[in-house]
């Protein structure tokens, strides 16, 4: 790790799983980049340590190792071993111990990283390490470096943020796991208490002074997450990636094209723990943030709000397009009700380079999705905006997919069986035919509706739910039934069953000849590189299931640089700015 010339004040780190969990894995690191850029520009030092790289997966596992792992499981995949199931368990069983070994380097391998960590902690003496941090393996690992880092340097404080935060609140701390934890944005908070720590000379008199500012609890709420309306989110930073942040990533970059939902009632959605529903961010800001990115060679976004209203989405798009700014991006959506202004806008979104929509539409089931889900929008929006989308993307020439999101199985009402529900939901998709699916099983989320009362919708959970959801490592990668139960019930199901029943329903949709489980930032990028044919998805699937199963990188390195390369490509199209030319460029 290159040391900086001046004092590190914080160390930030973004925590990982030792294998893939989804193909962008390794996207930039925007949050914390977001956090660097506006404490730097405030003459903090802080230093981030990102291990999140495409072909960090193989990191500490020996070539050889990985090699014999990969030629096994393509093997497997073979037709031929396939069609014969003693023939593949035979493989399978021979695969096993290499897999436990390579999982066994990982994980040693991860924990050399908390070893260099915690030097690179001592020798700077950094009072304060901030872990994003994920759920699964990476908050499992983000609490093995608190817990060694403090036992170590006592007088340094741990704070958690990030996505985990953000879905479990004070849960991340119920253990003492950290010394504090942020939920919602952590830059204007992170600047206040690296200004307190400065006024003070321990660690013990910090944490006193952090409570009487901020009252007894280690968990403190910011941005839309407050509960007091005083938050902590004044300002968007626009953040400044270096060449490092670069290297070995896939150049697509989340834009925070606002912040929240219009909606945010939705029974089973972690979202809704934001207090305030939605804000969209200036449109003069938003521009500024693009052109900075191009002028760094990327071109292809991700916009991070739970939803793009369409006005704000329209206004966007007119933006783009009158700035003569050329970018791919993608972006989560409400089904609506279709109005001829819903067509002018996605065909005016398409134009300004919309390539993906993720579309939350939960089943195909009216009242199910009225009384259960609590989603606001009926099976007829649903079909109707994917056939607008279609309908306004061959307007324009261009293609323009949609990942349709669906919750199965899923809490029944009275007189409503669950072949019902099943039913209802093929059907759904044979009239709406989206471009890819993924189907979830349903997750009881704290602050959620569906937590709040499980019984009122059949779920039994376990005195333990929250802390093993929290610690759950999944991919959406992986086969639905390969994943790991946990003890929770929902009616007469356990959760092998709702694997097994959501698994049932993954199957009916790749015999519709509909590939699952991809996401939209991928169906962005990887059109711009010829792949958008159902064929190009399910071989996508294919190959990138290799890479995972195996723990190695060679398919999603390569589909990787030629991505890279034609976000440059693309980037080089754009309009200049001013703010390329920064001091930390
Ligand atoms: C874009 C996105 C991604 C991108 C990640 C890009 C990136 N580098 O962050 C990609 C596509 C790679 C991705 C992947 C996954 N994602 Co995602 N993703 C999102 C999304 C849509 C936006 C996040 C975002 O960028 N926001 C804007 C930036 C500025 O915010 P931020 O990164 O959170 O950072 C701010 C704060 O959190 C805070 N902060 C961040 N770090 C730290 C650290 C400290 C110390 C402090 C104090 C504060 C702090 O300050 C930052 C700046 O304000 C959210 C949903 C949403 N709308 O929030 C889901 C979400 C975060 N993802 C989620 C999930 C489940 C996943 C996957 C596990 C998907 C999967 N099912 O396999 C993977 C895991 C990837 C991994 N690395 O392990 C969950 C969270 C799960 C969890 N408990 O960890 C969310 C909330 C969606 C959901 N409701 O299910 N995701
Ligand atoms: S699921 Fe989507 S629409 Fe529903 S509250 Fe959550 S973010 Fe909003």
């Amino acid at each position: 790790m290159n040391k900086q010339a001046k004092t590190i004040d914080l160390i930030l780190v973004n925590s990982f799983a030792p294998r893939q969990r989804i193909a962008s894995d390794a996207a930039l690191e925007n949050g914390l980049a977001v956090i660097r850029t506006y404490l730097e520009d405030r003459d903090f030092a802080v230093y981030v340590a990102d291990e999140q790289r495409v072909s960090a997966v193989e990191d500490g596992v020996p070539t050889w190792l990985s090699a014999m792992l990969r030629s096994l499981v393509k093997l497997q995949a073979k037709p031929l071993i396939n069609r014969y199931k003693m023939l593949l368990l035979l493989f399978m069983l021979l695969t096993w111990p290499l897999q436990s070994l390579a999982l066994a380097c990982r994980q040693n391998y991860m924990d050399k990283v908390i070893d260099r960590l915690i030097d690179l902690a001592a020798a700077e003496q950094v009072p304060f390490i901030g872990i994003k941090v994920w759920g699964g393996a990476p908050f499992a690992w983000s609490k093995r470096l608190s817990i060694k880092l403090r036992a170590k340097l006592p007088e340094t404080t741990v704070i958690a943020g990030g996505p985990h935060v953000k879905v479990y609140g004070e849960n991340v701390l119920a253990q003492n796991e950290f010394d504090l934890a942020i939920m919602g944005p952590g830059e204007e908070v992170l600047e206040e208490l690296l200004r307190l720590r400065k006024s003070v000379t321990s660690k013990a008199e910090f944490i006193q002074r952090v409570k009487d500012k901020f009252g007894p609890s280690k968990l403190i709420r910011t941005g839309h997450y407050s509960e007091t309306g005083d938050f902590y989110a004044r300002s968007f930073t626009v953040p400044r990636y270096r060449p490092t942040d670069m290297i070995d990533k896939v150049w697509f970059h989340t834009l925070v094209d606002g912040l929240g939902c219009t909606w945010n009632k939705c029974a089973f959605c972690s979202h809704t723990r934001q207090n305030i529903h939605y804000t969209p961010r200036p449109l003069e800001e938003i521009k500024e943030e693009i052109l900075a990115m191009t002028s760094r060679s990327i071109a292809f976004f991700r916009f991070s709000s739970s939803e793009t209203p369409l006005g704000h989405g329209r206004a966007i798009a007119e933006m783009i397009l009158s700035s003569n700014i050329h970018i791919n991006y993608s972006m989560f959506a409400r089904p609506v009700h279709v109005t001829e202004e819903t067509y002018h806008s996605y065909r005016l979104m398409i134009r300004a380079g919309l390539r993906a929509v993720f579309l939350g539409g939960e089943t195909g089931h009216d009242a199910i999705n009225d009384q259960i889900m609590n989603k606001g929008v009926v099976r007829k929006d649903i079909i109707d905006t994917i056939h607008c989308i279609k309908l306004a993307a061959a307007a324009e020439k261009q293609s323009c997919q949609v990942v349709l999101s669906m919750i199965y199985p899923c809490p029944l009402i009275p007189g409503v069986t669950l072949e019902e529900v099943f039913q209802a939901n093929v059907s759904l998709l044979q009239e709406a035919n989206p471009d890819t699916v993924i189907v979830n099983p349903p997750g009881v989320f704290p602050g959620t509706t569906w937590f709040e009362s499980p019984e009122k919708y059949g779920f039994t959970l376990s005195e333990t739910h929250v802390y093993d959801w929290m610690n759950y490592e999944y991919s959406v990668l992986k086969p639905i039934e390969f994943w790991k139960t946990l003890n929770y019930r929902l009616h007469d199901m356990d959760m092998k069953e709702l694997l097994k029943e959501s698994g049932r329903l993954n199957r009916q949709i790749t015999a519709m000849g509909i590939p699952i489980n991809i996401s939209d930032d991928y169906l962005m990028m990887s059109q711009a590189i010829g792949y958008s044919s159902q064929r190009d998805l399910f071989d996508f699937k294919k190959q990138s299931f290799v890479d995972i199963l195996s723990g190695t990188s060679p398919y999603i390195q390569d589909i990787t640089r030629r991505m890279n390369a034609r976000s440059a490509d693309l980037a080089k199209s754009n309009p200049t700015d001013d703010t390329s030319s920064t001091p930390n460029a």
